[in-house]
């Protein structure tokens, strides 16, 4: 047993008399009344994501959801703070077909949040325009954005660079009767040298049929690293999960497992990522079929990680409600805290591929709230979001700016649906909340890459601002932290150059922005920022 799990063990049992009592949030579904209208359609057995994030200055996301072979969708947030979910279409210059996913970030650095769509086809960056409006900026910005059935993306900031790095991952040649053994090129596009906008993108090859991929920082280095979970379905034994090392003007280069990675073939789908050990490194979920990983780092000199999803109880490898006994098929994965007690939980998607046999065809969304002791516990069922429907990309995410998190699901054949957070079971409150946005000067406005930590009594959260991963579905804006009952905190802010800043008093219940070398700033949702 690893030191750093040791240590862990003993301090979640130390803490365990001092925990609340566990506190099962209750979601109600609002698909219906809140004016959600899209579907995940087509012969796409992989793909339908979603991004989650702010593009009217509010303070509430919006949502762009893919449709497949229908035109993907922007939805404005009209909900009010607190209350019903509600949702308005509008024109934006996203509706294009073929869209499997979408990332939000701000990839030119003038403060209005932009779009990568991922499609079946060429991909798309969009760029913002405010007040919701996108414009297609392939052009301008010197992105090729290829031809591949793109199904996975993820963007950092290499150090001193104006420009990000995009990541793209590319699944099997469409259209054709045995794929096994098509997956096509995944890519590499770095900032043009002294211009701004992309060269043209790097080969990432061998590519595996990826479909998640996630730049973070692994080993604390300061400089993330790309980790890609492929589908072995269609690479034949041949490939593995990978993680590609980025230097600065190197040729990026694969770890081998003679600097420790280990060899690993699952079929997957999304990954999440969080600093679940409080080591200050992350730990990786990957969704799989039957067989989800939990990746916990052995030691930050070497790539090299055990599974520890079977004695954190996360395996989530079955239905555990509606009598299917087959596997579970499972997709968008992320950690955040649905109940507000301080102990990061778990949300995953499921759903069959189609009409698969060997899987199970009532496949219920996973709700795994954290445990004092580390372990997890599934209240999907008892939470209300166990739905049956063909679960593909997802986020959790606060739609009605009330601290507690909401749910969106994207469908594949199906609705995508909504749920609303209404707190705990019997008028229960959850815990304490605090929401942090932060803002930099100069290229990487929102920090990508930066740490960001909360000090609860005995205990520091930590999370990694990171764009990509889950599966095809991401967000940008706030970051929620549950609290438990702590009023006040500390928080503090590790920037992607390495700058460490100091500790600053934050209150509980509130929005803040923190502005790099400023004052804390709250923020009142419907109000701008
Ligand atoms: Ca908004
Ligand atoms: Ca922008
Ligand atoms: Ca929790
Ligand atoms: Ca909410």
């Amino acid at each position: 047993m690893p030191w750093m799990y040791r240590v862990w063990v003993l301090l979640g049992i130390w803490l365990g008399p001092w925990a609340p009592a566990q506190v099962t949030p209750i979601f109600a579904e609002e698909t219906q009344s809140s004016g959600l209208q899209s579907r995940f359609e087509g012969d796409y057995v992989v793909g339908g994501g979603l991004a989650a994030f702010d593009c009217n200055g509010d303070g509430l996301p919006e949502l762009v959801l893919a449709g497949g072979a229908q035109r993907a969708k922007l939805y404005l947030n009209q909900s009010p703070v607190g209350g019903p979910l509600r949702f308005r279409e509008a024109s934006a210059g996203v509706e294009l077909e073929g869209v499997m996913g979408a990332y939000p970030l701000d990839i030119d650095s003038d403060g209005l949040p932009d779009l990568a769509l991922l499609r079946d086809g060429e991909d798309v960056l969009l760029r913002g325009l405010g007040n919701c409006r996108f414009e297609n900026a392939n052009r301008r910005w010197g992105f090729q954005g290829g031809s591949t059935w793109t199904t996975a993306f993820s963007a950092t900031w290499e150090q001193g660079q104006p420009w990000p790095t995009l990541a793209t991952g590319a699944y099997v040649q469409r259209n054709t009767t045995f794929p096994w053994g098509t997956c096509r090129g995944n890519a590499l596009y770095r900032p043009a040298p002294g211009g701004k906008g992309f060269a043209p993108p790097w080969p990432l090859e061998p590519s595996y049929c990826a479909l998640s991929m996630l730049f973070s920082d692994w080993n604390r280095s300061g400089r993330p690293a790309l980790r890609v979970s492929n589908d072995r379905e269609y690479y034949q034994g041949k490939g593995q999960e990978q993680l590609w090392q980025l230097s600065p003007g190197q040729p990026p280069r694969l770890y081998t497992e003679a600097e420790g990675w280990k060899r690993l073939q699952i079929w997957g789908m999304g990954i999440a990522s969080y600093d679940l050990t409080g080591s200050g490194y992350p730990v990786y979920y990957l969704t799989s079929m039957g067989d989800n990983k939990l990746q916990m780092l052995e030691s930050p000199e070497r790539p090299s990680y055990v599974d520890i999803a079977f004695r954190r109880n996360a395996t989530a490898h079955r239905p555990y409600t509606g009598g299917d006994v087959h596997m579970s098929t499972a997709w968008h994965a992320q950690f955040e805290d649905v109940n507000n007690d301080g102990l990061i939980d778990l949300f995953v998607s499921k759903g069959n591929v189609g009409f698969m046999r060997e899987a199970a065809a009532r496949d219920p969304n996973n709700l795994m709230l954290g445990k004092p002791d580390g372990t997890f516990v599934e209240v999907g069922d008892k939470a209300g979001v166990a739905s049956f429907l063909r679960g593909r990309g997802a986020q959790v995410v606060d739609l009605n700016a009330d601290g507690r998190l909401d749910i969106v699901v994207v469908n594949r054949l199906d609705r995508a649906q909504v749920w609303r957070n209404l707190g705990g079971a019997n008028g229960q409150p959850l815990g304490n909340w605090l929401q942090v946005k932060l803002q930099q000067p100069g290229p990487n406005r929102d920090a990508v890459g930066a740490w960001l930590e909360v000090e609860l009594p005995g205990r520091i959260l930590r999370r990694e601002l990171t764009v990509g991963g889950g599966h095809l579905s991401g967000s940008l804006g706030f970051v929620h932290f549950g609290l438990g009952q702590a009023e006040r905190v500390r928080l503090r802010v590790r920037w992607p150059d390495g700058e460490q800043g100091g500790w600053l008093e934050a209150p509980s219940n509130r929005f803040v922005v923190l502005s790099r070398s400023q004052e804390l700033r709250t923020h009142t949702p419907g109000s701008g920022y």
